[in-house]
């Protein structure tokens, strides 16, 4: 089955977000870009927060956790789908807790949620739905038992999906800090990973070397949300035809976060 052929438009009209903690400067970082402000964090979470809006997405904003000073990150704890949802395993111990609390906020929305079980871990930023086929990143955080372990639940959902091995790739943590899907069978996606196999179905977006970054953009409806500072990248989706929505994210940035992280959209 080709990318195209399986490709939907999906909307999205909820999404779950989290500001940060006080303490938000303690989670885990290699970005080595010094310690994020926590003020300015703030102000660009509620701007995020606005922007997605923005696109038509009601949201739904979980307390601060000072227990999990990564807890901002959201998009970790969960893969959801319009067929059902899974609550992830992180891969790094000390944010193995914040999927309680997202376990309760999701029941709501999925009355039968399943999870990823040891020995497997599982990140969400290593996953990415392009139409009704998933890429699972297997990185330090997502580990071969999880991604299986997802690709089972998927397959039972109707989806197919398949892996891409990002171990060894510099400056990737999840697979999305490298590829993000922009819908219409069409990818983001950086350099390192653009030869991919598993890839080639795809009208392929690069990412500039020295812009690496942007690729963790996030399609959200009829609007692209960029990070602010990539004018070769936000002018290629331009010249796409795609509204782009251009978030200021230094502070996340410095903890290894991108875009997508901040919410589990659905
Ligand atoms: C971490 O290392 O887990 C956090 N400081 C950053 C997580 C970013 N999440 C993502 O890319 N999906």
């Amino acid at each position: 089955m080709s990318a195209r052929s399986a490709f939907y438009n999906k909307m999205f009209t909820r999404a779950i977000v989290r500001r940060p903690a006080t303490n938000f400067a303690e989670g885990l970082t290699n970005a080595n870009l010094g310690a994020p402000n926590y003020r300015r964090a703030l102000k660009q979470h509620d701007a995020y927060c606005v922007a997605l809006e923005k696109c038509g997405v009601t949201l739904d904003r979980l307390a601060p956790d000072p227990n999990y000073p990564d807890s901002t990150f959201v998009e970790d704890t969960a893969v959801l789908t319009r067929r059902g949802a899974v609550l992830a395993r992180p891969g790094a111990s000390s944010r193995a807790g914040e999927v309680a609390s997202m376990r309760d906020a999701l029941t709501t929305f999925f009355p039968s949620l399943l999870a990823i079980q040891a020995p497997g871990t599982l990140d969400g930023g290593d996953v990415c739905e392009a139409g009704d086929h998933f890429f699972i990143g297997i990185s330090e955080r997502t580990n071969e038992a999880g991604a299986r372990q997802l690709a089972e639940v998927l397959g039972s959902f109707n989806y197919t999906s398949s892996f891409v091995d990002i171990r060894g790739v510099k400056g990737v943590l999840h697979l999305k800090s490298g590829l993000a899907s922009l819908g219409e069978g069409r990818l983001a996606v950086i350099a390192a990973l653009s030869s991919r196999a598993e890839f080639r179905d795809y009208d392929l977006v690069s990412v500039n070397a020295d812009e690496e970054y942007a690729a963790n953009c996030v399609r959200v409806n009829d609007r692209v949300l960029v990070a602010a500072g990539y004018p070769k990248f936000e002018g290629r989706l331009r010249d796409l035809g795609y509204e782009t929505i251009a978030l200021d994210m230094s502070e996340f940035r410095k903890m290894d976060g991108g875009l997508s992280c901040l919410s589990l959209r659905f």
